[in-house]
């Protein structure tokens, strides 16, 4: 059976529960609260030195880290990775922009204001990142005018590395009247077979 360590609410966290429930995977999941610092601990360093959750232990005991990465080992051989080299290249396309160009934005200012109250203090802090994550969401916003999915017309692990953050950037306060097609996505990954909602932190 898998394990997955991860925290309540974390997006990155979310995107393998998400895959392994649609996929029929089973996995027990190990909370791990970061805002208490148990990311930290030797123990949990010696799980995954780069002290991050989500972590995944495989049956076999080895384990992985990093959300993407999981999402590509667990969707091996399912349609979900594409085996086609360009159509499979797209897919790790929108997982690199999911990291690079999407999540430092969008994740990072949730957690400020949602998770640690910090929206007056970091006010100089957000006020940069948030034309970047608006800039991420355009770049969603214009394939999605095509495109009923993010790589066209199937839903691919890009959509879950893609949704987990953005169905919830509201929390950090960003503004999706302006990206329909963005919102009729996230309404389409909703309806995907064997989807579950992500567990929020009260
Ligand atoms: N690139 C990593 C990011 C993981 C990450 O940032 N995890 C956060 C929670 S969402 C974390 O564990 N932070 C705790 C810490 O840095 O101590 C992934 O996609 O898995």
């Amino acid at each position: 059976m898998y394990t997955l360590h991860g925290m309540t609410g974390s997006g990155n966290c979310y995107k393998p529960a998400l895959l392994m429930t649609q996929l029929g995977i089973a996995f027990r999941w190990i909370e791990v609260d970061l805002l208490q610092g148990a990311t930290r601990t030797p123990a949990f360093l010696a799980l995954n030195p780069n002290g991050k959750v989500p972590l995944l232990e495989l049956p076999d005991g080895r384990r992985l880290a990093e959300s993407n990465a999981m999402l590509c080992y667990l969707a091996e051989g399912t349609p979900l990775l594409p085996a086609d080299r360009y159509a499979r290249a797209k897919v790790f396309e929108w997982l690199f922009f999911e990291q690079y160009s999407h999540e430092p934005f969008i994740a990072t200012v949730r957690f400020w204001v949602h998770y640690l109250n910090e929206a007056e203090s970091r006010r100089e802090r957000i006020a940069e990142a948030m034309p970047r994550g608006y800039a991420a969401l355009g770049v969603m916003e214009q394939q999605l005018a095509h495109t009923p999915f993010l790589t066209g017309a199937d839903y691919t692990i890009a959509d879950i590395a893609l949704y987990a953050y953005t169905h919830v950037a509201h929390q950090g306060g960003y503004r999706l009247d302006d990206y329909p097609a963005i919102r009729a996505w996230l309404q389409r990954v909703a309806q995907q077979p064997g989807y579950v909602a992500m567990e929020l932190r009260a």
